[in-house]
């Protein structure tokens, strides 16, 4: 089969027959994905039990209260996400990452096939992408999946064809338990400077597999959460935008740009465009959604309607957004100095108010009132050795990050 037009909408009829020959194939590609690399389990495993660990190790006693701790936590939280991502997948080092989501059969991975100009990602008319899978700019054409084993796998195209969920669904065989994450890289890909990312529908109204559904949404709410930039994508033909959309994009807590697209717009007047648009926006406001901007756009015919250029605006400012490409190295850096500049500022304030406190207890005559200066004083050493052993926690946590690259 040729990589270049592998993937239609349907299963290929000679995955789609139960031969025998067919599962062997899959249980092969099963094997394949479930040998581990100890090395890598052994380091990823510690660097992931490290930066759970980390978090209560160095949040002072009033982070709750510090808008400034709080924010730098998240931003050190998110940081060090991407850069487990990125050790894991050097391809989308200093890449900004641009994710698709939306309900599932909203038209995702047939929307990034459209925008990259190839047909890399199967679709269907069922829940099909089984996998968070990026598409990014690469000199040869390759495919390689991330396992739970913290194992790169080549693939071939066919073996990503079988991954999706219309294969499971015929055979009985789950990949997504054991893949994490797949990268397509494409030497004909048209921004260098960004990673697109394809994830599983958020949700799958059948009840009956209630399991898998909700194991998608959190495999898209993990990924996305990651990204730089979000697209999310709904379908015109709705009308307006579901409450399960409006939950889940507002769990998302949205710090990056979102742009709606209300793909399948094809069919669709200008007048039945405009009204969509517009309930759209008005519930994204009523909702208080951070969004820049609602364009109706076509997969199908590769077409954005009323004369709008969001899309492709949206995609050139993802391209230049050298703060979101910025090394992460240099972002860690930074992160720290700004760090230890709060922990020090916390530590000097501490230590100004034990002069004063130090005064009271010699000059006081009240015995209560030096017993409460005393705790004063002593409370104050205590968050002062807690705020030192914090700041040492954090250059620890940061070095292994580093040292692990
Ligand atoms: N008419 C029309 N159909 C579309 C458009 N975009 C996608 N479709 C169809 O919608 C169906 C679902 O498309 P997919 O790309 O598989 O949807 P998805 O969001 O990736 O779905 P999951 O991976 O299951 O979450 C396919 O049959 C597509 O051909 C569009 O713009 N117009
Ligand atoms: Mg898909």
């Amino acid at each position: 089969m040729d990589f270049e037009d592998l993937f239609t909408d349907d299963i290929p009829t000679e995955l789609a027959s139960d031969s025998t020959q067919e599962k062997d194939v899959a249980l092969a590609l099963l094997l394949r994905l479930y040998a581990g690399n100890t090395q890598n389990q052994k380091y990823f495993s510690l660097l992931r039990r490290n930066l759970q660990e980390y978090l209560p190790e160095i949040i002072s006693r009033d982070a709750l209260k510090d808008e400034r701790e709080r924010t730098l936590v998240e931003a050190f939280r998110t940081l060090s996400a991407k850069f487990v991502e990125q050790a894991q997948l050097p391809q989308l080092k200093n890449k900004c990452l641009v994710g698709v989501g939306g309900r599932f059969s909203a038209g995702k991975s047939h929307f990034l096939n459209t925008l990259t100009g190839r047909l890399h990602l199967p679709t269907g008319q069922r829940p099909t992408t089984a996998v968070a899978t990026y598409l990014v700019g690469q000199e040869h054409p390759s495919i390689a999946a991330y396992t739970a084993n913290e194992t790169r796998v080549p693939l071939e195209p066919e073996e990503l064809q079988s991954i999706a969920h219309v294969f499971y669904k015929n055979y009985g065989l789950g990949f997504s338990d054991i893949l994490k994450k797949i990268v397509i890289g494409l030497p004909d890909f048209p921004w260098p400077g960004i990673a697109l990312l394809d994830t599983p529908g958020y949700n799958n109204d059948d009840e009956e597999n209630r399991g898998d559904r909700l194991f998608d949404e959190k495999i898209a709410r993990e990924h996305l959460s990651n990204c730089d930039y979000i697209i999310w994508l709904a379908t015109a033909d709705n009308g307006s935008l579901g409450q399960s959309d409006i939950a889940f994009l507002n769990s998302l807590h949205l710090a990056h740009p979102c742009l709606v697209v209300l793909n399948k717009a094809d069919g669709k007047t200008e007048g039945d465009l405009r009204s969509i648009i517009t309930t759209f926006k008005d519930q994204l406001d009523n909702a208080g959604i951070a969004y820049c901007g609602v364009t109706a756009f076509s997969s199908t015919l590769n077409t954005e309607y009323l004369g709008a250029t969001l899309l492709s605006d949206f995609i050139a400012q993802a391209c230049n957004d050298q703060q979101a490409r910025q090394d992460m190295k240099q972002e860690l850096l930074n992160l720290q100095t700004e760090w230890q500049q709060m922990n020090q500022q916390k530590r000097d304030a501490l230590s100004q108010t034990n002069a004063p406190i130090r005064r009271g207890i010699v000059k006081s005559e009240s015995p209560q009132y030096i017993r409460s200066l005393v705790e004063a004083y002593s409370l104050n050493h205590t968050l002062i050795a807690d705020l030192t052993r914090q700041s040492k926690a954090f250059n620890l946590q940061i070095d292994k990050l580093l040292n692990h690259e």
